[in-house]
């Protein structure tokens, strides 16, 4: 509210240039307001990869405020920024290439950012740079001259209520005991009207103009029950916004954990364009211009500006930062079965049963908060579980796993050994008066554990080990829920704002970053109980920036209407964008109860996307796969075979969002970043850079649109192999059988030739590949493989990683990664070359040592698909297909 008083127009911020000092890591320099005089301490830098950075930090505040520290994965490798023009009123910075320069103006403080001559983004241009000193309370106040500034602001808080040391929430007061902090700027985006990012909203894929109604807000929520298009932040943060044009993409990253708010204007702005002859000066044309602005509530402002120039360079950069998504272990991408709640041990069992009996794959079943005794987390409820050890010995003979709930909240119980340690050693968040704080959740009374303190963390990590964690065994996995934190009957149902942490941060500086360090400490617990050779699966609820190191989320409580199977899409793709790869909505809808083709839709779409959990709300009916009717269950059975089959194609993309940080699933536009009418499609996405995935969301559809984008691709259908003889957007039939995919050409996509009980039942089940020929005839493709559990790949470079070319008709296997070594009997069975000219003579399989022998092969003229068959050839070794 103080922030939006602030309306755009000239800053009153001034650059005291004379200030100006440089080193090999930063430039920086004084900036003054106005008229209240204070000073702020501006850096800039420019790190390695086409990244700068921008601080505002007061010059000497009062106390030190809050800096987002354990975000960053390493202090940041910068580069020296030299001064190339210093005159009255101007400073320009270029990187040593001079491919940037940033053009600093004094008055009033401006910078713009420049690539190439070309004005990418400009900070501060509507003067809505914010920043509330830190001053002492009201009554620490002398009536000095000094101070006159101070005592009229607390009058004028009495006259509109401006809360700035203290604020009233309903029946909730919140005690502001450093007072008012807050910072805001404005980011100018110059030619883009396409703006990505910044979630958890339960919204569409483009930021929407925020100018008539609520900014977007970054304030982690308990919201059971959301609505759809809200602009209310739920469960989790990530302050990184993609804006693109068709010829560049550009990221801000706003690194600040407070509650946050951003707003967003796009609009078209005349652009002068010099021309040669004075008689024609002044051409003009709309350019598109798109107004950021970001309002924190506290900390500083510390930005980091991606340049780019591409999607995948941002993705690259971001993860240079925040670090990149934990490599899952393999029965995680596998298909799983939660529900609040299985209730005991014969459930468990009888659920796992009825999936073998239905001949349906699955890797995990979950438990849910009632499996523990009375909400106390890391216990069992000893009625309903008697023998946790052995149900999970039953589970690990089936090759499968458990994963069960861990919420932050501790149940004030003297006898509870969590609670009285975490009391003894002080590692609960305390309230205002330097007591624990007290909430409520679902053991009633409640402590909070302090994440934001390395040692409780380390300490929570060590409550995993095998002998603290009683009936435990390494097939059990964690799930952390509540951790926004929620707080039942707290404002907004989370913690206060005024709540005390570690080194006596208040709750509003830390908040967005609460469950991002328990899925950090619970993650270290996992890998610590293996002594560091095993990798972790931990599913958390609530996120941040760097969140994807630790393992996945999901979207929360969505409700089983078809709505929501729809903007899960977009959901999945704005938080695949913010770097974690590894999320996914409850199949099904938590809320309520699914007709039968809801769920047998949201099965179809979960298939294909990177987190594959059925869950259901308590108040639910029961619906395992196999309750509604034959049918549905086979189309429900189809749709997690066609997943199990194409999880080595899905472990390879998680590999390479591992390594280089690639979404593995993404919006059209990345893959087609000139392409216009891709830019705002949200009904449709790729999996990888090869698979085209079109979800349907309307009952009882008959059709679909579908864009096949790209006028020179080839596009085939993913089953049926049948190229696409169409592009643009088609009218493609559907049936409930299952939903439209498409391979697209110049692709090669590593699938099993079969599913399995679960992904262990698999190890050996050979490969086949999809060899999908773009207009030149040609097609490349990867697989990655490893152990699928442990760090050997990291370690040990115990990883396979072929690469598959299709060219001029010879198909051959060869190393993409010459340093990885890793051992498989399996072999490559089939391989099916879609868009085959014409029937061949004879095709010849050839490996290294030199031997050779004909292949068997069908040739479809219909569909114009070629099926190599019985192959046999080492899938860790290289070799060649020659078609004549
Ligand atoms: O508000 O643990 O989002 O997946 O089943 C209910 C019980 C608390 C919320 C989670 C949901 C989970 C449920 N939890």
């Amino acid at each position: 509210r103080r922030q939006k008083l602030l309306r755009p127009g000239k800053s009153l911020y001034r650059a005291l240039l004379d200030s100006v000092t440089s080193s090999d890591e930063n430039v920086k320099f004084q900036i003054i307001h106005e008229e209240h005089k204070v000073l702020l301490q501006v850096e800039i830098c420019e790190i390695e990869g086409n990244i700068f950075r921008l601080k505002i930090d007061e010059a000497s505040p009062l106390r030190a405020r809050y800096k987002v520290p354990d975000v960053l994965i390493k202090e940041p490798t910068t580069q020296r920024l030299f001064i190339s023009q210093k005159e009255p009123g101007i400073l320009v910075l270029s990187s040593v290439n001079e491919d940037y320069k940033l053009q600093v103006t004094a008055y009033p403080f401006q910078v713009e950012l420049q690539s190439k001559g070309e004005t990418v983004l400009s900070m501060n241009s509507n003067g809505l740079l914010y920043f509330e000193h830190l001053r002492p309370p009201p009554s620490d106040r002398k009536p000095t001259a000094e101070n006159k500034e101070a005592a009229s602001d607390s009058s004028k808080e009495k006259q509109e209520d401006l809360g700035l040391w203290q604020e009233k929430f309903g029946s909730f007061l919140d005690i502001k005991a450093h007072g008012p902090s807050s910072v805001g700027m404005d980011f100018s985006l110059h030619g883009f009207d396409h703006v990505y990012g910044i979630p958890q909203h339960t919204e569409a894929l483009l930021l929407k103009n925020t100018s008539d109604g609520d900014a977007y807000r970054l304030y982690n929520l308990d919201i059971f029950g959301h609505k759809i298009h809200d602009k209310i932040g739920i469960y989790g943060s990530v302050p990184l916004l993609l804006a693109h044009k068709p010829n560049r993409t550009t990221g801000i990253f706003w690194l600040n954990s407070s509650e946050t708010l951003v707003d967003i204007n796009t609009k078209a702005v005349a652009e002068h364009t010099l021309s040669g002859s004075a008689a024609e000066t002044a051409k003009q044309r709309a350019m598109p211009l798109t107004d950021v602005r970001w309002m924190s509530e506290s900390g500083i402002i510390d930005v980091f500006l991606l340049m780019g120039p591409t999607a995948f360079d941002i993705f690259k950069q971001f993860a240079q930062l925040t670090g990149t998504q934990a490599l899952p272990p393999l029965f995680s991408l596998g298909y799983h079965q939660c529900r609040w709640n299985y209730e005991d041990e014969q459930d468990v069992k009888a659920v796992d049963a009825g999936f073998d009996e239905h001949d349906i794959p699955y890797d995990v079943i979950w438990l849910d908060i009632e499996h523990t005794d009375g909400k106390k987390y890391f216990t069992w409820d000893k009625k309903k579980f008697q023998n946790p050890r052995k149900m999970q010995e039953h589970l690990r003979k089936k090759k499968r796993k458990l994963v069960i709930i861990v919420d932050p909240h501790v149940k004030i119980d003297p006898t509870y050994t969590l609670y009285s340690q975490a009391k003894d050693k002080g590692y609960f968040v305390k309230d205002r008066n330097g007591r624990d704080f007290e909430g409520i959740c679902w053991p009633g009374s409640s402590c909070y554990l302090d994440f934001t303190n390395p040692e409780v963390r380390k300490w929570y990590a060590d409550q995993f080990a095998f002998k603290t964690y009683k009936g435990s065994t390494n097939i059990l996995f964690v799930w952390n829920d509540m951790n926004e934190p929620s707080v039942f009957k707290g404002a907004e149902l989370t913690m206060q704002k005024d709540a005390v942490h570690y080194n006596n941060w208040e709750h509003r500086e830390v908040h967005n970053l609460y469950g991002f360090y328990q899925q950090m400490a619970t993650a270290e617990g996992l890998i610590r109980r293996s002594s560091g050779k095993e990798r972790p699966f931990v599913l958390t609820r609530s996120f941040f920036a760097g969140s994807q190191k630790y393992g996945a989320v999901w979207t929360g409580d969505n409700t089983a209407e078809w709505g929501y199977l729809k903007i899960s899409i977009p959901m999945l793709l704005t938080i695949s964008m913010a770097g974690i790869s590894f999320c996914g909505a409850d199949v099904g809808g938590f809320i309520g109860d699914p007709e039968p083709e809801l769920l047998v839709r949201w099965y179809q779409a979960g298939a294909y996307q990177p987190f594959f959990r059925g869950h259901s709300n308590m108040e639910s009916k029961r619906r395992e796969p196999w309750l509604f009717g034959e049918k549905n269950t086979q189309i429900i059975r189809e749709a997690i075979r066609e997943r199990y089959v194409l999880l080595p194609y899905l472990y390879t993309l998680f590999y390479r969002a591992h390594t280089a940080a690639e979404p593995v699933m993404r919006p059209l536009w990345i893959e087609f970043p000139g392409k216009i009418e891709t830019f705002g499609v949200e009904n449709e996405y790729m999996l990888g850079n090869a698979l085209l995935v079109h979800p349907v969301t309307e009952q009882e559809a008959k059709t679909v649109s579908v864009l096949l984008p790209g006028s020179e691709e080839i596009w085939y259908d993913f089953r049926k192999f049948k190229r696409m003889e169409d592009l643009g957007t088609l009218k493609i039939p559907v049936t409930l059988e299952n939903i439209p995919v498409f391979q697209r050409g110049g692709t090669v996509i590593p699938l099993k030739t079969t599913a399995g009980k679960s992904t262990e039942w698999m190890i050996d089940v050979s490969y086949e590949l999809h060899v999908a020929l773009d207009t030149e005839a040609c097609a490349v493709g990867e697989l990655y493989l490893d152990d699928g559990h442990s760090f050997q790949y990291l370690h040990k470079k115990q990883f396979l990683y072929q690469k598959f070319t299709f060219h001029k008709n010879v198909l051959s296997s060869s190393r993409r990664d010459e340093s990885g070594q890793y051992h498989t009997t399996c072999v490559v069975e089939r391989v099916i070359v879609l868009g085959f000219g014409q029937q061949p003579t004879f095709v010849t399989a050839c490996s290294k040592d030199g031997k050779e022998k004909e292949v068997v092969f069908t040739y479809n003229t219909k569909t114009s698909a070629l099926t190599l068959e019985n192959l046999a050839l080492s899938v860790d070794a290289d070799w060649e297909i020659c078609i004549n």
